[in-house]
């Protein structure tokens, strides 16, 4: 029989390596559906997809070692798409995980970066260029006396339950004031269940980029939005509290890792996370001339023929 620890650590080698971990599946603003990127081997992604590829053909994540290096910034050889999915200041975007393990505690954050003197939005930006504002940290992060799904081990909700709780989903709230142009959504999760030792953490992020679209006419101007200038490669240290930590033991808290949440933003509270099903294939825009925007329709054709391969349920489709 196998000492408790042994069996945990078993535990976890085989959820990790059995389970597929994730990737950005999808987006949804105002119920309105944009593309993620699949690295897996094998899948041809959407060519109007929002989200930025990378080659974690694993499904896997970026780790400490990583921290100081340009792969932290948007995943592994992470690289923009041409598209933007059109947003508004104050829509909140529902980010759709492919799916989540359970045990693979951690804090879910969320960033934004403005793609700044570029003729095509975040088309073609250089991530090193990027300059990152925290909107959230999903405090709190850990609910020590709350029951949870860490493996069994001490009690606990994470923010990764509440997550996988909403079908592996989680909403962002775009601040109210940012100024209009395009933008670098990251969404992150750290995945704890190996970081009791230096090197363990998992970051998985993920970009897409989005065009933040000016106030409909007749709205108030909000008051304008300060946006801070983190640099994604200086955000996290292997040392840092909440990147090497043991969850295995009982903890009273957790200290989110990271620059701190922006004052004006306002992330949206656990008890209002929530899923959500698509009501309709969005259309991104790709930009032009830096300030004016196209609807994308280049490879329309192709998008469609693929679509109608695939299992319609309800009027829906499923995808992953
Ligand atoms: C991803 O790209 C990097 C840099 O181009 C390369 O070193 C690495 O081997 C690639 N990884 C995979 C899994 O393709
Ligand atoms: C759950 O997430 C999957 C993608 O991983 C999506 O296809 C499905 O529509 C979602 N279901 C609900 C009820 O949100
Ligand atoms: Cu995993």
């Amino acid at each position: 029989m196998p000492s408790l620890s042994t069996s945990l650590l078993l535990l976890g080698t085989a959820a990790s390596t059995a389970l597929a971990h994730s990737h950005l599946a999808h987006i949804l603003v105002n119920g309105v559906l944009y593309n993620g990127f699949d690295p897996r081997p094998g899948i041809i992604n959407y060519p109007n997809r929002v989200g930025w590829s990378s080659n974690n053909t694993d499904d896997g994540y970026v780790g400490p070692a990583d921290y100081a290096s340009p792969e932290i910034i948007c995943h592994k050889s992470g690289a923009p798409p041409l598209a933007h999915a059109p947003v508004r200041a104050g829509d909140k975007v529902h980010v759709q995980w492919n799916g989540w393990p359970i045990g693979h505690v951690g804090p879910v954050l969320a960033y934004i970066a403005p793609c700044l003197n570029t003729a095509d939005g975040c088309g073609s930006v250089a991530k090193t260029n990027l300059r990152w504002t925290k909107l959230d940290d999903s405090n709190p992060v850990l609910l020590p006396n709350e029951p949870g799904n860490n493996w069994g081990s001490p009690a606990g909700k994470w923010a990764t339950d509440v997550m996988i709780a909403q079908n592996n989903s989680w909403q962002v709230e775009i601040p109210r004031g940012l100024k209009p142009g395009p933008y670098v959504l990251r969404h992150e999760i750290i995945a704890l269940h190996f970081a009791k030792n230096k090197g363990g953490a998992q970051n998985y992020p993920v970009c897409m980029n989005l065009w933040v679209e000016p106030p409909a006419v007749g709205q108030p101007a909000p008051q304008p939005f300060t946006l801070d200038n983190f640099d994604a490669t200086s955000f996290y240290k292997d040392t840092d509290k909440g990147i090497l930590v043991d969850v295995s033991s009982s903890l009273s808290g957790y200290v989110v890792p990271g620059p701190t949440v922006a004052p004006q933003a306002r992330a949206v509270p656990h008890n209002q996370q929530q899923m959500s099903l698509s009501r309709a294939d969005g259309t991104p825009v790709v930009v032009v001339r830096s300030t004016a925007t196209q609807k994308w329709t280049a490879t329309a054709g192709a998008v469609k023929a693929r679509r109608t391969a695939e299992p319609v349920v309800n009027g829906r489709y499923y995808r992953d």
